[in-house]
């Protein structure tokens, strides 16, 4: 027979040896032992980017499990600088952007944690949105380095990695800690869901499923809310500065949808663009995507200069509806709301 303490220690090993089950809360991305110093410098003001971490020619911060980021760390090496954690997911050549927590602000020495909740895959990589000089880039050894997304991927748009951007022998200094969600609830099971085996509830008493008591659910998240949506002035012509107008309850990412408004024909329920041979019917007002506009809205008052074109391409003139709605970094997509404006012909010159 063994010695007590000898069996404690064989009792330990084999205790030890249990947690390493894929089941298990993990940590992934970088052990934030390096000095942040440096940052991309083309990556500022209008100019941001998506940061991502390479060995050589593979992302390294990647989740070894699907489940739920509860939380993500940073060192940075400034204070007061905006950033945001980006779930990339692998697509093609580059990523799809699968979500972003809130906004939230670096300090200058030590290391940051803020709570969360993202949903992640296995091999989804993390990346920081980030358009300030912030020192964020450790020094690292060949061949790690630091590729940019420029602008930053927008969540559910698809971008790939700007070679000239590239900064060799460098570390971005994040990592997240993600727990599995074995009911997809996009509650992380060992923190955040008290009911890990109910989808529809995260709080005891659980409908089935054992209660995990030890559970801190954070408070749901309302859906973001688009009010004084309008474009001022709502006649002008093309070319001149217009402004597409709107507040948001909390930032998120806004999409706006431009539709012209053309003659149609009822068909059933559906109002169809007039043509040769869409003629008969009882008139009314169809309309036809012209373009839509994207990007990373504010808690707030927002207000896009507009000259009647997406990129360089006018919009036909005429009368316009413009479709408004906001998805934070939850996933949570607000109501959609509408405005409408008249584009006019542009002065003809003397
Ligand atoms: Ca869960």
């Amino acid at each position: 027979m063994l010695p007590t303490p000898l069996l404690l220690v064989a009792a330990i090993a084999a205790a030890l040896a249990l947690p390493s089950s894929a089941s298990a809360a993990q940590t992934f991305g970088s052990d934030l032992s390096g000095t942040s110093f440096s940052n991309v410098g083309a990556c500022t003001g209008a100019n941001g980017c998506t940061f991502v971490q390479y060995d050589n020619l593979t992302p390294t911060y990647t989740s070894p499990i699907a489940g739920v980021i509860v939380r993500w760390r940073i060192r940075a090496g400034s204070a007061g600088s905006p950033v945001k954690l980006r779930v990339l997911r692998p697509s093609g050549i580059g990523f799809t952007g699968s979500g972003t927590t809130a906004q939230q602000l670096t300090s200058a020495t030590g290391v940051d944690t803020f709570a969360t909740r993202l949903a992640v895959r296995a091999g989804d990589a993390i990346g920081i949105d980030n358009s300030t000089e912030a020192l964020l880039l450790a020094q690292a050894a060949a061949p790690l380095t630091v590729r940019a997304i420029q602008p930053p991927l927008a969540d559910g748009a698809t971008g790939s990695t700007n070679g000239s951007l590239d900064q060799a022998n460098r570390a971005l200094q994040i990592n997240a800690d993600v727990e599995p969600d074995a009911d997809g609830d996009t509650y992380g099971d060992e923190t955040q869901d008290q009911c890990p085996g109910d989808t529809s509830r995260q709080a005891t008493p659980c409908g089935t499923g054992p209660p995990n008591p030890g559970a801190t659910p954070p408070p749901p998240a309302p859906k973001p809310l688009v009010t004084g949506a309008r474009v001022t002035p709502s006649r002008f012509r093309l070319g001149s500065l217009a402004r597409i107008r709107f507040t948001l309850s909390t930032a998120a990412g806004y999409d706006l949808t431009l539709d012209q408004a053309v003659a149609g024909r009822r068909r059933g329920r559906r109002c169809v663009r007039q043509s040769r041979t869409v003629r008969t019917g009882r008139r009314c007002t169809a309309y036809v995507l012209r373009g839509t506009l994207e990007g990373a809205g504010r808690a707030g008052a927002n207000a896009l200069a507009f000259r009647g074109r997406i990129g360089r391409r006018a919009l036909p003139l005429g009368r316009y509806r413009v479709t408004f709605s906001a998805t934070d970094s939850l996933g949570e997509t607000s109501t959609p709301r509408i405005a409408r404006f008249t584009l006019r012909a542009r002065l003809a010159r003397r």
